[in-house]
C-alpha cells in the first residue's frame, strides 16, 4: 500500500461469540419493528434528535471519502406545504395513467394514492440530495463517485437512527422531483434522491398487512 497517514482501529469491542450472537439478534428484533408510516401526528420533535440521525447518517461509508450527500430539513409550514402540492401534482399524474397498470396493482395492497397530507403534517421533511460534484471539503468541486450507493447507505442509517430514537419514517420519491432544488434551494447538479418524513406516528396510524410480510432467510440468501 502507498503511504498514507493511519490511526489504529480499536473502536470494536471483542465480544465473544454467543454475545455476537445475542447482539445481532438484538439487532434485527430492534430492526424489525421499524414500518413505512403514512399517518403523522403533528407533534413537535426536538431539533437536536434530527442532528443527530444526520449525524449518523454521515458517517456512512461512500466513495472516496467525498460524503457526497446533503440533507435539506424542512420544518416551516410553508415550504412542507410547497412540497406537498408539488408532489401530489405529480403524483396525480403518475395515478391517472402515467404508472403502469402493473405497477398500479401492485400498489394496491399498500392503499396508497396521490394525497399526501403527511408531507404538510409531519414535523420534519429531510430532502435528501446527492451531489455529483464536491469533494471531502467545502467549497472543493471535485467529480464524486458511487453517489446513488453511497447515498442510499446514508439513507439506510439515518432511517436507523430516526427509528432508534422511536421515530417514524416514510420514504417518498416523487417523480420527476426536480422541483425540490427550487424549494430547497439547492443548487441544479445536486441530484433530489427522497424526501425523508419524520415524526411521531398519529395515533390512529395503521400499516398495511402486505407490508408486513417478509421474505425469510432462504429466499434472501445463498451461502456459497
Ligand atoms: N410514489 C407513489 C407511488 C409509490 C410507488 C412505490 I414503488 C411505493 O412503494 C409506494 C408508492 C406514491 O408515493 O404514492
Amino acid at each position: 500500500m502507498k503511504d498514507h497517514e493511519t490511526i489504529p482501529y480499536t473502536a470494536l469491542p471483542d465480544y465473544s461469540d454467543d454475545e455476537r450472537i445475542v447482539r445481532a439478534k438484538a439487532a434485527y428484533e430492534a430492526l424489525k419493528t421499524r414500518r413505512t408510516c403514512r399517518y403523522f401526528s403533528d407533534a413537535p420533535v426536538p431539533r437536536e434528535v434530527i442532528e443527530y440521525a444526520l449525524l449518523a447518517a454521515g458517517t456512512a461509508p461512500n466513495g472516496a471519502n467525498h460524503q457526497p450527500w446533503h440533507f435539506a430539513v424542512v420544518s416551516s409550514l410553508d415550504k412542507k406545504r410547497a412540497i406537498r402540492a408539488a408532489a401530489e401534482a405529480e403524483e396525480k399524474a403518475f395515478y391517472a395513467g402515467k404508472a403502469s397498470q402493473e405497477w398500479i396493482d401492485a400498489l394496491a395492497p399498500l392503499g396508497t394514492d396521490d394525497h399526501k397530507p403527511y408531507l404538510e403534517t409531519a414535523p420534519w421533511l429531510i430532502v435528501i440530495f446527492g451531489q455529483r460534484k464536491g469533494g471531502m471539503y467545502a467549497g472543493e468541486k471535485k467529480q464524486n463517485y458511487y453517489v446513488n450507493e453511497s447515498v442510499g447507505i446514508a439513507t439506510g442509517m439515518l432511517i436507523h437512527a430516526l427509528h432508534e430514537a422511536g421515530l417514524a419514517t416514510l420514504t417518498h420519491t416523487p417523480n420527476p422531483m426536480k422541483f425540490l432544488n427550487e424549494i430547497c434551494d439547492r443548487p441544479p447538479d445536486e441530484k433530489p434522491m427522497m424526501v425523508l418524513v419524520a415524526g411521531k406516528p398519529a395515533a390512529d396510524a395503521t400499516i398495511p398487512v402486505h407490508a408486513t410480510i417478509k421474505k425469510p432467510l432462504d429466499q434472501i440468501s445463498s451461502w456459497l
